[in-house]
């Protein structure tokens, strides 16, 4: 159970730790004025209908009830330690999984939990504004659950860095507060995560998408040699299913709205669709293709040493590393990654060592497109002539191979020129976003109501019923 009676709630007993926990309650309020600063705005004082963690077995984690926002109980939460756990993969494969940080891969180490850590205060400043223009007190309410538990996700990170990183990880603690997502000077250290997210059509892209990239790269970091950081992020793996489903499920009731209103007016039309105050599905598919693009980017180069050397060192793994059925060293292996060459695409294999960001991008686009397959049958039921679908992966990439590439969403390597003549067909315009915007100037307060361009989810939170008072105002 978590112990909800000490300052920090935790699961690792750190009121035995008394240096840890001095070090700790120095950061917390740092951390509380950076939430004031930088949570949802004007929140403070709402009570929201919210989960919080209680245990960290799977069956009955988790509590609902009223919150006032900073008065959520952020706390240290580990997945209960497997003693006879092992390293599972590279050159110390076999050996008892490490309690401590090993002293040669310190500061990779560091590096990235930092990187880690840093994406999840950067995805609250993204999302600062939107509360002021909801659809509903449900999807408020879903957005401020979202926020608490990436604040959560960043505590977790911490907490990493003040146990076993010493001076420099109460440095590093202190600077990802002091990190500001789009910030000139000094940005988060990931490029999606310095992108705007101006409205909820983003939002809902943004957590189908790149909250899953989190998911992925959760799952890579649980493979870890280092088992503090695995047992870290199994439970940031229970938080997060909630994120991606209020992505897939935040889409969905706008594509399944847009299409209602299609059929009842019998018009197809974008300008048509618009006129009648939904998102029209070129736009939808515009947005799809801007985040899943710079999500692509997340995984990095798709030949890095530096994914070979944290694979070697036994600090991130594969996807269900364990689950896989090979030597776990990829001494020999090939894997392979596409290039520009000439005006063409091409595959040639590599050491499956370098290729590693690659084949998680590879495990990740798999996941994405069975979700854009749920958004197309949406589509498919209400009987509107539509396909959704999801560029080739050197489309508008400014990382690794097709970086500096002008790729169309098909596929074919075009000029600079021929590329930017289709940018407003492939991409959200300025006139997109304006539209999009111009629907969400003010937020639905009333229980049960939904704006008019999103359908109602299908049901509560909590089993509550869609008029629940999800957000009380105060
Ligand atoms: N933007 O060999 P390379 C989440 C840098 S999301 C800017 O290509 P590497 C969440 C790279 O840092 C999951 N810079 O890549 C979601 C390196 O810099 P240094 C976050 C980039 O190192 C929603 C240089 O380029 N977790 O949790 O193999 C809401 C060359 O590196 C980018 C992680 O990412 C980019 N897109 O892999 C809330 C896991 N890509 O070191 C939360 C931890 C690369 O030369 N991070 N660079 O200065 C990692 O495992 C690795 O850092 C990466 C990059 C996979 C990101």
């Amino acid at each position: 159970m978590i112990n909800y009676t000490e300052k920090i709630p935790n699961n690792v007993d750190l009121g035995r730790d008394r240096v840890l926990q001095r070090a700790l309650e120095h950061w917390q309020p740092a951390y509380m004025s950076w939430w004031y600063d930088m949570g949802p705005n004007e929140s403070h004082n709402y009570d929201v209908y919210l989960r919080t963690a209680v245990s960290v077995e799977p069956d009955g984690w988790a509590q609902f009830d009223y919150v006032k926002m900073p008065e959520y109980r952020w706390g240290i939460f580990l997945q209960p330690r497997d003693e006879k756990r092992l390293v599972n993969f590279g050159i110390h494969k076999g050996q008892p999984a490490w309690q401590e940080v090993p002293g040669e891969y310190r500061s990779i180490l560091r590096r990235i939990i930092v990187t880690q850590g840093d994406t999840e205060p950067a995805s609250v400043e993204q999302q600062k504004m939107l509360g002021m223009s909801c659809p509903s007190l449900y999807d408020l309410r879903n957005i401020f659950q979202v926020n608490v538990e990436e604040g959560r996700h960043l505590w977790a990170m911490v907490y990493l860095l003040h146990r076993y990183f010493g001076r420099d990880g109460r440095e590093e603690a202190e600077a990802l507060l002091a990190r500001r997502s789009g910030d000139t000077d000094n940005p988060r250290i990931l490029g999606a995560f310095n992108e705007p997210t101006p409205d909820w059509l983003a939002f809902y892209m943004f957590t189908f998408f790149t909250d899953r990239d989190g998911k992925f790269q959760l799952c890579a970091l649980a493979e870890s040699g280092f088992d503090p950081l695995s047992r870290t992020c199994r439970f940031m793996l229970t938080e997060e299913a909630h994120h991606m489903f209020v992505g897939e499920t935040g889409v969905a009731r706008i594509i399944q709205r847009t299409c209602e209103v299609m059929k009842e007016n019998n018009v197809e039309d974008p300008s048509d669709v618009r006129a009648l105050g939904v998102i029209d599905l070129q736009t939808i598919q515009r947005y799809l293709n801007f985040h899943y693009s710079v999500t692509l980017d997340l995984y990095g180069s798709d030949v890095s040493s530096n994914a070979a050397n944290y694979f070697t060192s036994g600090l991130k793994g594969r996807f269900r590393e364990t689950k896989l059925d090979d030597d776990h060293v990829l001494g020999e292996a090939e894997y392979p990654v596409s290039e520009v060459i000439g005006d063409k695409i091409v595959t040639k294999k590599v050491p499956a060592l370098t290729a590693l960001n690659e084949r998680l991008r590879d495990d990740y686009i798999d996941e994405i497109a069975d979700g854009v397959g749920r958004w197309q049958r949406v589509i498919d039921n209400a009987g509107v002539s539509f396909r959704l679908t999801l560029p080739r992966k050197g489309f508008h990439r400014e990382i690794g191979n097709f970086a500096g590439r002008f790729i169309s969403p098909e596929g074919e390597v075009l000029t600079q020129e021929a590329w930017k003549k289709h940018e407003i067909q492939w991409l959200p315009s300025a006139k997109d976003y304006a539209y999009v915007q111009s629907l969400m100037s003010g937020r639905v307060t009333e229980p049960g109501k939904f704006a008019n361009w999103i359908a109602p989810p299908v049901r509560g939170i909590n089993n509550q019923p869609l008029d629940f008072e999800y957000v009380r105002f105060n």
